[in-house]
């Protein structure tokens, strides 16, 4: 083999290794607010090839970016935030109404639908291996807020 086609394996090799190493984001959304809200969900859908958690979040529209937990208490749906969320190797972790969420806190704006929002997950891997996740979500209604 030539040095030339030997190179050429070489990068197409850490190529293959780094894409397999990436967690996916399936169907983005954030629901969208109403004036003065100064909060919102964004929920989607994470698959990861290895045991990975999320850890956190940025994004230019929000103070603060917190994974959340919707849970009953007493008969309540209560939301709390948790430090991190689980994804096991190869399973879809869906993060979805009345579920697990990442909290937008300190908007900066309203939230329209037909808005796009950028947000960069952080993804913490092999214990302390940091990656970071680009996400382009569309801002939603749900539902019950389309009345
Ligand atoms: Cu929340």
């Amino acid at each position: 083999m030539s040095r030339r086609l030997v190179m050429l394996a070489v990068t197409l090799g850490l190529a293959a290794g780094s894409l397999q190493a990436q967690t996916t984001a399936r169907d983005p959304w954030v629901r969208a607010t109403v004036p003065g809200q100064q909060a919102t969900g964004l929920f989607v859908e994470l698959r990861s090839p290895t045991d990975a958690r999320l850890v956190g979040g940025t994004s230019p529209v929000a103070n603060s970016v917190e994974i959340h937990e919707m849970r009953m208490d007493n008969g309540v749906m209560r939301m709390r935030a948790v430090p991190a969320l689980p994804l096991p190797a190869g399973q879809s972790v869906k993060l979805s109404p009345g579920g697990y969420h990442l909290m937008l806190t300190g908007l900066k704006q309203p939230l329209k639908a037909g808005d796009t929002l950028a947000v960069t997950l952080t993804i913490e891997r092999d214990g302390s291996k940091t990656e970071t996740l680009d996400v382009r979500a569309p801002v939603r209604l749900l539902p019950a807020d389309a009345r």
